[in-house]
Formats: structure tokens, C-alpha cells, sequence
């Protein structure tokens, strides 16, 4: 018998989920509506990237990280901004993309109650090279009375305080992976019909693994307690009592999302001089809610990612994240575990 089911759409999941809570005024549901909507558009122009003029390449600017930006950095920024701030329930977005933060115009806007920090486009300097590349996003709720212009300190709250994080995975499969604190989800872009499609809905990281993710170049460039930490994975699995498997793809969202499914450590450590490359706000902290959900960790080699007090929206922090028992080891051998 041919099976019509399509199975459950984001759409169903998100309705659903507001049933649930019967103070939800509908707001976090709209939300998520347009960042499902986003995804399958930035996905729509990641797959035509090496067909669509204007879509590959570099733009001849940098931004406020001093990085080359893409066609598709900027593509996928606009996209976002745009349909996020529309739906009057986003007061303001902390962009990678922007050294500002972008209040909503609408004055309808100005009564929202959350605020979203965003990377649109992480990896992006794998477009060309056809690797997958990744959204994530961070939603917080303000902390300015409504009503009023929404400023910095709405966005440098501690990771704890998110309302929910996620990332969409333009990989093989474009997939949108989100918690609100009430478990992992997992949805996979069915492109025959242009819908997300719950493919796991209670995703969980394996407490331990044999992967570990990282830039091995930088070993000269780090200090000691990190050099004993690459010392180790490269030689000490300890099942197999040789190393663990290296997988770095220079992907962060694919990278984390291989790591979430098979176990083991993503690590972006801070080099010698004390300077670190992930930010906080839109990249550490989203997926540190999401590992946590999922029962792994998430630290910057001394704190909890989500206990960390911004200072700055362009923060950035030193990164291990993944199974609970490669991040307390990594610990360990800083010796700050
Ligand atoms: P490196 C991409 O620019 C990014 O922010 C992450 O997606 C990725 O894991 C990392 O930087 C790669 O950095 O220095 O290894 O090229």
C-alpha cells in the first residue's frame, strides 16, 4: 500500500508545540514560521550558488570581523533581517553580517518582545568549494521595556537566558535543528515538496565518541594545556588505545552537527596570545543550549558557555563542545576541570 503520510511538517511540530503552553500568545510560533521560511530560501540560493550570478564569490568588502564577505554572506544577511524583522515580533537582530545592531523600523516592532543575534552564514569561505555551510540563530528575550529602542544590553545576556537557538545545515540535505528547552529537533528540507520534515524529535549527543574536530595547523600557535590536549586525541582513545578520528571540515555548524550525531569534540581554542575566532553570541552560545539539551557540554576550557557574561556583541571565546566526556577531558588537561 502506497503510503501518503508526508510525515510532520515544522509547521504541525511548531502549532503543536504552542498547544502545549496555553499562555503562548503565538508570537514564538510566527517566529519560527519565518526562520523555517528563511532557511528554505537562503538553502534555495546555496544550491544554485555556482549557477546564479552574483550568488559565488567575494563582494571586495569585509566585515565587522575583518572577514572577506561573500555574495551569499550578504545574500543570506538580507534575507534574514528582512523576513525576520517583517513579522513584527523581533524588536532587533545582532548580525555577524553588521557592526550595529539592526532595530526593526516598524513601530509595531518596537513592542516585541524578543531579540534574535544571528550568524547568517557560517563557513562561508566553503561556498565555492561546494562544502556544506550553516545559519545559526540565538533567540533572547529583551530586557528593555517595550516600547522603547532596543539597545545593546538586550543582546549581552547570558547564554542561559536564551528562549531557543538553532542552526539550518545547508549539507547533503538542508536540515533545521532547534531546542526551546524542551529537547532537540531535527527537521530535514523534503525539496519534492518544499517542506521541513521531522526526521528526529528527541535528539540526544552520545555521551562520549572517538571524533575530535580541529584546526591542527594552529598546534605552534597554542599554548601548553592545548598542545597536551591535541597531544592526547591524536594518541589516546580510550577504547581503542590508539587516537581518536580527526574530522575538521572548517565548517563549524557541520562539524558540531557530525559530532552531535556520532559523539566527540569540536575545539576552536584561543592561540597562545590569548586571541580567540568564534563569537559567542551567535555561534558559541546557540550551540552550547543546543549540546546541553542534547546532554553534552559546552566551555570556554574554564566556564559553561550558557554562564558567561557578554561584554560585547561581537565577543568572541575560545570553544569546546561535544560529548560530555572528550570536553571534561579537554578540561582536565588545561587543568582547569
Ligand atoms: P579555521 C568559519 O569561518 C568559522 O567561523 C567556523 O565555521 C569554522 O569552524 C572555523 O571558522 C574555521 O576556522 O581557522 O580553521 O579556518
Amino acid at each position: 500500500m502506497v503510503t501518503t503520510s508526508i510525515g510532520t511538517t515544522i509547521t504541525q511540530h511548531i502549532n503543536e508545540m504552542q498547544a502545549k503552553f496555553p499562555k503562548a500568545s503565538g508570537t514564538f510560533t510566527r517566529i519560527f514560521h519565518e526562520l523555517a521560511i528563511t532557511g528554505k530560501v537562503i538553502s534555495s540560493y546555496v544550491r544554485r550558488a555556482g549557477i546564479t550570478a552574483g550568488v559565488t564569490g567575494k563582494i571586495g568588502s569585509v566585515n565587522v570581523q575583518g572577514e572577506e564577505q561573500a555574495n551569499l554572506d550578504v545574500i543570506s544577511h538580507d534575507i534574514l533581517i528582512n523576513r525576520l524583522l517583517a513579522t513584527g515580533m523581533i524588536a532587533a537582530i545582532s548580525s555577524e553580517e553588521s557592526e550595529e545592531i539592526i532595530q526593526a523600523e516598524e513601530e509595531y516592532s518596537r513592542n516585541a518582545k524578543y531579540v534574535l543575534s544571528t550568524d547568517p552564514l557560517d563557513g562561508s569561505s566553503n561556498i565555492d568549494v561546494n562544502v556544506s555551510i550553516g545559519t545559526i540563530f540565538s533567540l533572547l528575550p529583551r530586557i528593555t521595556p517595550v516600547g522603547e529602542p532596543v539597545s545593546q544590553k538586550d543582546f549581552l545576556q547570558k547564554g542561559s537566558n536564551q528562549v531557543a537557538a538553532g542552526y539550518i545545515l545547508y549539507g547533503s540535505s538542508t536540515l533545521f535543528v532547534y531546542t526551546s528547552g524542551h529537547g532537540v529537533f531535527s527537521f530535514t528540507l523534503d525539496p519534492t515538496i518544499g517542506e521541513f520534515i521531522l526526521s528526529d524529535d528527541h535528539h540526544t549527543i552520545p555521551e562520549n565518541g572517538i571524533i575530535y574536530s580541529i584546526n591542527e595547523g594552529n598546534y605552534p600557535n597554542l599554548n601548553a594545556g592545548n598542545q597536551r590536549i591535541l597531544d592526547y586525541f591524536r594518541t589516546t582513545h580510550p577504547d581503542s588505545g590508539r587516537g581518536y578520528t580527526g574530522r575538521y571540515i572548517g565548517s563549524l555548524v557541520a562539524d558540531f552537527h557530525r559530532n552531535m550525531l556520532k559523539g566527540g569534540i569540536y575545539i576552536y581554542p584561543a592561540t597562545s596570545d590569548g586571541k580567540a575566532k568564534l563569537r559567542l553570541l551567535y555561534e558559541a552560545a546557540p550551540l552550547a543550549l543546543i549540546v546541553k539539551e542534547a546532554g553534552g557540554l559546552a566551555t570556554d576550557g574554564i566556564n559553561d558557555i550558557l554562564d558567561i557574561e557578554p561584554t560585547a556583541i561581537h565577543q568572541r571565546v575560545p570553544l569546546y563542545i561535544g560529548s560530555t566526556r572528550e570536553v571534561k577531558k579537554a578540561q582536565e588537561l588545561l587543568g582547569t576541570a
